[in-house]
C-alpha cells in the first residue's frame, strides 16, 4: 500500500513572506476548481522551494537551479497536467540564470513562481542576486527579474506581487493559472515574500511597493510603456508591483515554442507505446541492451 506522505506541516519560520504565496495558490487553484491531481508543483532549492511538501498535490523536489527544466519536461510528457514550477530568487537568478532566460524563449505553458526575499534564506542569508548594496557585504546592484521578463518579446504573462497583500496576489495567481491552462505560453510571477528570519524587509516593502494598475496610462498589454513606468517607479524609489505583461490576444497554436504543446501531440506520457512507430523504437532500444 503506498502511504501518504504529504501534505507535511510547515517547516517554515513562523511569518516568513512564503506563507503569503502558500496561502493564495491554495485559494486560486480552489477557484478555478482545478482537481489536485491535476496539478504538478516542481520545487527548488531553499526555503521556498518547499512548498510542494505542504500541498495535497503532485510535486518534487528539483536539483538546484535546474526546476525548470524538470518542469517543462513533466509538461512534455503530459501536456494535460498544470505545472507550477517554485523556487526561489537564489534559485532562479544565481546558478538557475541560465534555465530563467531560455524559459521565456520557449513559452511552454507552465508558471514560474519566484519568492525573493534577497537572500539565501537557506543556507542562513548571504547576498543574493536580488540583494541590495550593502546587505551581508554586497557590493553589486540587484538584478530586476521584471525588468528583465519585460526585455523578452514573447506574448507571455509576467507579474509581480507582494506577500503583504494577499487579494491582489490571489487575483494575479488566478490569472497566471487561467493562461497556462488555457495553453497561452509562459507565466512568470515574482513574489517579494520576505525572509523574517534574515532579511525582514516587510515594512519597508508594505511603504514601497506601487501596483502600477493604480496609475494613469497603465496599459499591461503595451510591454515597452510598463518597462518605462517600472523605470519611472523605481526612480522615484518604489518598488512596481502588479500585472507587467499580458498578450493582447494569444493564438495557443502558434504562440508556444518548438516544444509546441500542439493539441494533437499527446506526450509520452500519454500515447500508447505498443503503437507503431513507438513498437518499432521501444524494440530497437531493447535490442541495444542485448
Ligand atoms: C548545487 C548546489 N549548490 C549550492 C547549494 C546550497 N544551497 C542550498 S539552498 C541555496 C540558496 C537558497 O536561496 P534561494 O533560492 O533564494 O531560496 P530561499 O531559501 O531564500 O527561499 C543554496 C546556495 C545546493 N543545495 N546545491
Ligand atoms: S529562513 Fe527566511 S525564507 Fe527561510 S523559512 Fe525562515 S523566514 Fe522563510
Ligand atoms: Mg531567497
Amino acid at each position: 500500500m503506498v502511504e501518504n506522505v504529504k501534505p507535511i506541516a510547515s517547516t517554515w519560520c513562523p511569518g516568513c513572506g512564503d506563507f503569503g504565496l502558500l496561502a493564495s495558490l491554495k485559494k486560486a487553484a480552489l477557484e478555478l476548481g482545478i482537481p489536485a491531481h491535476e496539478l504538478v508543483l516542481v520545487g527548488g532549492i531553499g526555503c521556498s522551494g518547499g512548498i510542494h511538501n505542504f500541498l495535497d498535490m503532485n510535486g518534487l523536489h528539483a536539483l538546484h537551479g535546474r526546476l525548470l527544466a524538470q518542469a517543462v519536461g513533466v509538461k512534455l510528457a503530459n501536456p494535460k497536467l498544470t505545472v507550477i514550477a517554485a523556487g526561489g530568487d537564489g534559485d532562479g537568478y544565481a546558478i538557475g540564470m541560465g534555465h530563467f532566460m531560455h524559459a521565456f524563449k520557449k513559452n511552454a505553458s507552465i508558471l514560474y513562481l519566484v519568492m525573493n526575499n534577497e537572500t539565501y534564506g537557506l543556507t542562513k542569508g548571504q547576498a543574493s542576486p536580488t540583494s541590495q548594496v550593502g546587505f551581508e557585504g554586497n557590493v553589486e546592484n540587484p538584478f530586476d527579474a521584471v525588468l528583465t521578463a519585460l526585455s523578452i518579446p514573447v506574448p507571455n504573462f509576467v507579474a509581480r506581487t507582494f506577500s503583504g497583500d494577499p487579494k491582489q496576489m490571489t487575483a494575479v495567481l488566478v490569472e497566471a493559472l487561467k493562461f497556462n491552462r488555457e495553453n497561452k505560453g509562459f507565466a512568470f510571477v515574482e513574489d517579494l515574500s520576505p525572509c523574517v528570519t534574515y532579511n525582514d524587509t516587510f515594512k519597508e516593502w508594505r511603504a514601497k511597493v506601487q501596483d502600477l494598475a493604480k496609475l494613469p496610462g497603465y496599459d499591461p498589454t503595451d510591454r515597452a510603456a510598463t518597462f518605462r513606468m517600472c523605470l519611472e517607479t523605481i526612480r522615484e524609489g518604489k518598488i512596481p508591483i502588479g500585472v507587467m505583461h499580458r498578450p493582447a490576444a494569444v493564438d495557443p497554436a502558434t504562440s508556444a515554442l518548438e516544444l509546441k504543446l500542439l493539441p494533437d501531440r499527446l506526450g509520452p506520457a500519454m500515447a500508447e507505446i505498443g503503437l507503431e512507430p513507438n513498437r518499432a523504437a521501444y524494440a530497437k532500444l531493447l535490442g541495444g541492451l542485448a
